[in-house]
């Protein structure tokens, strides 16, 4: 199982615990509306639904020790966890859509285990406006979903960086970041310390989109398994206006769609999540048509019959 797996299993994940702004937990439906299934079945892919997870209700109360709803966020996470790891397991491709970004947690981590158990080196591709690397000491808000990365490289609870049963789950080196615009103050020096690579929007203005995926997209070979985790606010709010965070300057439609292009060129996609998109913020569900037009380029979309496509 790998790469060249053409089935693929919609886990929807319907949760905003990892956030304060509330949303995201309609994301799942909005996707399904917006007709993700019927366009991925039109590339070919045999797409099972697996309709959506269930799980804690959001309690809506402030942080508690530099973290809110900890507990709703580790249940959450615990059944995305088993969930994208079954698809895996049985050879499948799995979509987690989210749901908030802490949701990265038990996705990632599962596939961080399905590469310990068949022997392959992954690569996370983390598009995102944000770098997602706060810890309970550092972070501005509490906010889970602003400390996925973090909590895979082993930085914090026990309750989240156990998931999956290795500590830390990921390497740092592991990671490479795109589209990233705001970072807080604490958050950019762990970055720092921690060595991330990180293609920040300031990158992709000097030297190009192109050049910032040759680099991130550099040394895969057919032992890797690439995750794409995809964080509907790296793209520009003009664009794409459904999501809680907002970061003015990111990506624009052509920008975002060579991105997804030079993925799927890769042909090593084995695994996706499509976070953060929020209904109740979104204009007649355009960001979620917007999300599905590109996962459609993230799987070999492409405007002429080109020699490197595979879809
Ligand atoms: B997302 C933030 F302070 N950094 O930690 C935080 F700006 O998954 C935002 O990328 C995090 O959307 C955004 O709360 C999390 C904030
Ligand atoms: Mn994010
Ligand atoms: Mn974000
Ligand atoms: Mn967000």
């Amino acid at each position: 199982t790998g790469p060249s797996v053409r089935e693929v299993a919609l886990i929807g994940v319907p949760t905003d615990v990892g956030a304060s702004d509330r949303g995201a937990s309609m994301g799942p439906e909005a996707l399904r509306v917006a007709g993700l299934r019927e366009r991925l079945q039109a590339h070919g892919l045999v797409v099972h639904d697996r309709g959506n997870l269930s799980g804690p209700a959001n309690p809506w109360l402030p942080p508690v020790d530099g973290y809110r709803h900890l507990a709703e966020v580790a249940e959450w996470n615990r059944k995305a966890h088993e969930a994208v790891h079954a698809e895996l397991a049985a050879g499948r491709l799995p979509i987690m859509l989210g749901g908030d970004h802490c949701l990265g947690i038990g996705s990632i981590s599962a596939v961080a285990r399905h590469c310990r158990e068949t022997g392959r080196k992954l690569r996370v591709l983390w598009l995102d406006a944000h770098a997602d690397f706060n810890t309970s000491a550092i972070t501005p808000t509490g906010n889970i979903h602003g400390m996925p990365v973090a909590c895979l490289c082993g930085f914090g609870p026990p309750e989240l960086t156990g998931i999956g049963g290795q500590v830390p789950a990921i390497s740092p080196k592991w990671v490479r970041q795109i589209g990233i615009r705001s970072v807080d103050a604490g958050e950019k020096r762990f970055v720092h310390e921690q060595d991330l690579e990180v293609f920040d929007m300031r990158y992709i203005d000097e030297m190009g989109m192109r050049h910032a995926m040759e680099l991130a997209l550099a040394t895969l070979d057919e032992r890797t398994h690439l995750h794409v985790s995809f964080d509907v606010d790296f793209l520009d709010p003009d664009i794409a206006p459904g999501v809680g965070t907002t970061v003015p300057g990111g990506p624009t439609y052509r920008e975002a769609q060579l991105c997804m292009e030079m993925i799927a060129d890769t042909g090593r996609l084995a695994s996706l999540d499509i976070v953060e998109l929020n209904p109740a913020c979104d204009v007649r569900n355009r960001t979620a048509a917007l999300a599905v037009d590109l996962v459609e380029s993230l799987f070999g979309k492409s405007t002429l019959m080109r020699k490197s496509s595979r879809g």
